[in-house]
This record gives structure tokens, sequence and C-alpha cells, in this order.
């Protein structure tokens, strides 16, 4: 798409193109200034290494690179090898006269990176409100994040969203299951075709989704999965700051019960 024939070749296995080297760029800085910061932080433990956002009183301006400025610009790095990853998909379907529904599902694992570390936030007025790059710092994160609304079980938004992932987790389990059974029969038994698999369904539940459709089923669920997740933590402070069991108070003042 870009850079014409500059970058049209393979370096082994890998197509390379303009956005394999831009993938490659920010991946490497990325990468180099993530163990710059290992390198400048209290510890080696692989566990406890942890690269933060600046402190809430830094708002949205630039940090000292010490003091959240090294996390600022490792951000700006993964989004860079995050977009550019993209962008290569979209060109290798190009190339290929595919159809675009990769890079397309992909973005949806973006969004939902780009709403925690960006759109959150900047609509809370700071970027220390932000996960931390750390193993154990960013599941810490998540929690303090959770318990800081009471109970994010009672977001209704995170059980749309945790619905989607067991559906998702559900129709997977039920794919590759099927899928193995078919090819993989008893010693002696001939492998067996989509029609073994309609049959199957429709023997069992009544009804096949059919083999082009659980293709379809699953990709819909993964990305419904992925976009209400964003949903569900943009609006916990931005649209609702205080504890979510709160939120379902509505439910005891809907006037029918007077
Ligand atoms: C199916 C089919 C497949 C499949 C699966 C089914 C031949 C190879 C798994 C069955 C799936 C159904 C009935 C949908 C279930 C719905 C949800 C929400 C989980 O029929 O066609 O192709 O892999």
């Amino acid at each position: 798409m870009i850079g014409g024939d500059l970058f049209d070749f393979w370096v082994g296995p890998f197509y390379v193109g303009f956005f394999g080297v831009t993938t490659i760029f920010f991946a490497s800085l990325g990468i180099a200034l993530i163990v710059y910061g290992a390198a400048i932080g209290p510890t080696w433990n692989l566990w406890q290494i942890s690269i933060n956002p600046p402190d809430l009183k830094y708002g949205l301006s630039f940090a000292p690179l010490k003091e959240g400025g090294l996390w600022q610009v490792i951000t700006i790095c993964a989004l860079g090898a995050f977009v550019s990853w993209a962008l290569r998909q979209v060109e290798i379907a190009r190339k290929l006269g595919m159809g675009l529904h990769v890079p397309f599902a992909f973005s949806f694992a973006i969004l939902a990176y780009f709403t925690l570390e960006v759109i959150r936030p900047v609509l809370l007025g700071a970027w220390g409100n932000a996960f931390p790059y750390g193993i154990i710092t960013h599941l810490d994160w998540v929690s303090n994040t959770g318990y800081s609304y009471g109970n994010f079980h009672y977001n209704p938004v995170h059980m749309i969203a945790v619905s989607f992932f067991f559906t998702n987790c559900l129709a997977l389990a039920l794919h590759g299951s099927l899928i193995l059974s078919a090819t993989n029969p008893k010693k002696g038994e001939t492998v067996k075709t989509a029609e073994h698999e309609n049959s199957y369904f429709r023997d069992t539940i009544g009804y096949s989704i059919g083999t082009l459709g659980i293709h379809r089923l699953g990709m819909f669920l993964a990305i419904s999965a992925a976009f209400f997740s964003a949903i569900c933590i943009v609006i916990s402070g931005p649209l609702w700051a205080s504890g979510w069991p709160e939120w379902w108070d509505w439910w005891q003042r809907i006037p029918i019960w007077k």
C-alpha cells in the first residue's frame, strides 16, 4: 500500500512490506525501552518488573522519562506496532485477493487496548489511570480498579462481555471437538465430512448452523466480547463513578413497585 515495490519481498517465510518494516521498528523500540525501564527499575524478578504510567499529578501532560515518560513512549510504540500489524494484515489479504475479515477482527483487540490506555485515561484527565506494564502489576491494577467500583461483576456491560467470552468458549469447544471427531474416526474408519458434521447436530439438537455459519458465529462472539469489554471499562468512571452494585438501585425505584 505504501512504498510500491520497495518492500515487496520476503525474508525466509516472512513477507516484509512497508508495514512489516514499521512493525519491526515499533516493536523493537518498544521492547528495548521496556528492557531499559527494567534495567533502571528496582528488580530483575520477571514477575515484579513494572513500567508504570505517570503519577495522577501529571494529568495528560508528558512526564519525565523516569516518572512515567517511558510508559508514554512505550504506549506509542505499542500502538504503532499493533496498527502496523493490522495494516500488514490488510496488505497481505489484498495481495491474496481475500476479504479484510482478519484485520477487521484484530481491530477490536486494538480498540480494547486503546480504550484502556488512551480513551479512558483521557476522559478521566490523567495518564495515571492507565494500567502499568508488568506481569503482576497489571493484575493488581485490574483488581484495584475492579474493587474501586465495589463489585465489578455488577457492571451490566461487564456481564454482557463475560457472557460473550463464555459463549465464545462454548462455540469453540463445540467446533473444535466436532472437527476432531470427524477428522479422527476410530481405526479402519474413513475420515468424515461436513455432511456428517451437519447430521450430528441435526440429530442431537435439531439444528446445525453450518460450516460457514459456525465461523461467522465465532467471529461475532469474539468481536462482541472485545467490544463489550471496552465499553464496560470506559463507562466505569467517565459515566458511572459509584459502585456498580448501586447502579441496580433503579430496579428498586421503578414505579410499578409503588
Ligand atoms: C455446526 C456446524 C459446525 C460446527 C458446529 C455446529 C456443520 C463444522 C459447532 C453446531 C453449532 C451450533 C448448533 C450453534 C451453537 C450456538 C451457540 C450460540 C454456541 O452446526 O455445522 O461446522 O463446528
